[in-house]
């Protein structure tokens, strides 16, 4: 069976558990990293000697790290014609937008340190702001592209929906007041709609609305209600 180890609460961990549940495929989690651990063991440095997670571990063995690496690998050997367009400009049209999200990264993980990690009596009003303005203008460029199209690539859902998904889930339930994207909203709303966004994504990174059973592994069961209501919980941005 195919197995992913990493914790969760990492944006580059759900990304791969979201692309494998979108095909329907067998996996198990082992939560590994942050308060789990184990990344600095001598057997974890044997699967990716940079001690990080998500690491994956094909049902035959092969193994890759580096979350878009993996995101492509198994598009490319799972989901060929789909979520890995078979002809090469729609292929580029949707790995163009997989390194995107390097760019947005860094202002995210400021303001999660800001509104979700500090407590408000500590919180750099300037850096925040900042940090906002600059989000902004790059989800802005992305709300452009969307214009006329339905997912990243054009008309299908591809790994470069995959790549961006989770961010935009932990933008537009940030309380900062986004401004008015119709596009981008658009398409986060179709994300939202996707069974496989909602199980890993939704209920990975927003706080459950009945206490649910803590994520071990992709067998439990997490059968609580999917909130739209913003709140996102801290271990939501844990390692963006
Ligand atoms: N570029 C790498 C980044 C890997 C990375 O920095 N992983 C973080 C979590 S997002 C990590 O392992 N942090 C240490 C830990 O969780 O213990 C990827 O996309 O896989």
């Amino acid at each position: 069976m195919i197995q992913v180890w990493g914790r969760r609460s990492s944006g580059n961990v759900i990304k791969v558990i979201w692309c494998l549940r979108e095909l329907d495929l067998p996996f198990h989690v082992w939560e590994v990293g942050g308060r789990f651990g184990q990344t600095k063991e001598r057997w974890f440095l044997e699967l990716n000697p940079n001690g990080l997670v998500p690491v994956f571990h094909d049902d035959d063995g092969y193994v890759v790290w580096e979350s878009n690496a993996i995101v492509r690998y198994v598009a490319a050997k799972y989901a060929m014609g789909t979520l890995w367009p078979d002809e090469c400009r729609a292929r580029a049209d949707a790995d163009r937008w997989m390194d995107w999200p390097l760019l947005v990264q860094p202002h995210m993980t400021n303001l999660a340190a800001g509104l979700v990690r500090s407590p408000e009596q500590r919180r750099d009003a300037v850096q925040l702001k900042e940090a906002r303005q600059a989000a902004v203008a790059i989800w802005a460029t992305l709300n452009e592209h969307l214009v006329g199209r339905e997912f990243v690539a054009g008309k299908n859902f591809t790994m470069g929906d995959i790549a961006i998904g989770h961010l935009a889930h932990r933008w537009f339930n940030l309380d900062i007041d986004p401004p008015e994207m119709r596009a981008l909203s658009r398409w986060y709303e179709r994300l939202t709609e996707r069974p496989a966004f909602q199980a890993e994504i939704m209920n990975a990174c927003a706080r459950p609305a009945k206490a649910g059973p803590a994520f071990r592994t992709s067998r439990v069961d997490r059968s609580f209600d999917v909130p739209r209501a913003r709140g996102l919980e801290q271990s939501a941005f844990d390692g963006l």
